[in-house]
């Protein structure tokens, strides 16, 4: 459980962020799967971040100006109440930190009277992520907008603001985040343990699926990959159903959410590999050593992207994969995707775009080599921590071993 007082500082850092002004924001709301049945539940990253809160469609209303604050519940109908049940308000206080919990009647009201005072509000806009991808976004902070400005002179976003606070976790963040680490270690070693009974992808998906929720209130942060041989180089493989070969390599992605935050690692297993298999695995762990040795605070963001080609080309070189350096296609070939990104509430959390590393900025190391020719994919990730002198890799104490 995160202490109310935490969402009260991350409230209060936003205000001042934004040098005062009002705030609007909503939660996620439900989405329907078919007819009378919803998708999980997730909440918005950044209402989670302020208040704790993963219940549909509650309120956050911050006024700067007068340092007050506002919960408002969401109505909800006998029918729902009965069969999904819904936060009390005393819970909300208690997650929170915000002692007012106020109606939707009471809250179009008070919005009224703000914006008598104030022409502008903050809100959250669009998520770059749903349009890049073409996905469909939670319609509750278009809706939320929408309402919005009908009643104030202009909505802004404060989505970047956000994204800057978030990006520097404090040391209560940087706990949660060690405890989804540890319980996805230990899975890791589980797993490694009973690899020789075990027969398909799936089996392995069902030990992370036990161990993630014998522990109570953890969830996977993503679709687990479990990806045999073949499979490993299709990089979001996650039907994970195939029969495991003993000459595969498996490739196993897979993260906890504890407490809201997210880990992500990657190992790649074989208990009898192949001296290739054990040679491209080498390259992957070496490169993989070498690249988090680049961080630390202070370091150009621009350069460590830079350095990392030059260590993975080292590495596709010294497979007999490269013979031209500046080949670029050659190379993306066998490396298509990002060594790294930022990771805490959102499994892919914005870095916010800095131009340098900063103490407290959490991003994945994950160097892969993907060879389809020859059925092998390799990928090691860790959770490394940008501190003060250097880093601290977070997953360090699971073997990187084959
Ligand atoms: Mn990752």
């Amino acid at each position: 459980m995160i202490d109310a007082i935490y969402r009260q500082t991350n409230r209060t850092n936003l205000i001042k962020s934004l040098g005062g002004g009002i705030v609007v924001l909503t939660a996620h709301t439900l989405m329907q799967r078919v007819n009378d049945a919803v998708y999980d539940f997730q909440q918005e990253a950044n209402f989670l971040y302020l208040t704790g809160i993963e219940e549909p469609d509650w309120w956050l209303i911050l006024d700067g100006a007068r340092n007050k604050s506002w919960l408002v519940s969401p109505e909800i109908d006998d029918v729902h109440r009965i069969f999904e049940g819904g936060m009390t308000s005393a819970k909300a206080v208690e997650l929170s930190g915000v002692t007012h919990v106020i109606t939707r009647d009471e809250a179009e009201a008070l919005l009224r009277e703000l914006a008598a005072h104030h022409s502008l509000v903050y809100a959250i806009g669009d998520d770059p992520y749903a349009s890049h991808y073409n996905f469909f976004q939670n319609p509750a902070q278009k809706d939320m907008w929408r309402r919005l400005s009908r009643t104030f002179g202009e909505v802004r976003d404060c989505r970047k603001s956000l994204v800057g606070l978030r990006a520097i976790k404090q040391d209560w963040e940087i706990d949660a985040m060690k405890r989804a680490i540890r319980l996805t270690n230990d899975a890791f070693r589980t797993v490694r343990q009973k690899l020789p009974e075990l027969r398909y992808e799936h089996e392995i998906e069902a030990e992370f699926d036990y161990a993630f929720r014998r522990a109570g209130r953890a969830t996977h942060a993503y679709d687990p990959i479990i990806a045999a041989g073949l499979n490993a180089c299709t990089l979001h493989y996650t039907k994970n159903t195939a029969r495991l070969k003993k000459t595969d390599l498996i490739l196993l992605d897979v993260g906890a959410r504890v407490d809201g935050y997210a880990a992500d690692i990657t190992r790649t297993y074989n208990l009898r590999p192949t001296k290739r298999q054990q040679q491209v695995h080498d390259a992957v762990v070496d490169a993989s050593r070498r690249i988090i040795a680049l961080l630390g605070p202070d370091r150009l963001v621009v350069d460590y992207f830079a350095q990392v080609d030059e260590i993975m080309k080292d590495a596709l070189e010294s497979l007999g994969l490269l013979d031209d350096r500046t080949d670029q296609e050659a190379y993306r070939n066998f490396f298509p995707h990002s060594v790294s990104h930022g990771l805490g509430i959102d499994v892919h959390d914005s870095l916010g775009g800095p131009r340098y590393f900063q103490p407290g900025m959490v991003l994945t190391v994950e160097p892969g080599i993907y060879i389809p020719e020859e059925s092998i994919g390799v990928r090691i990730e860790d959770d490394i921590l940008i501190t003060a002198n250097g880093y601290l890799n977070l997953s360090a104490d699971l073997s990187t071993d084959i």
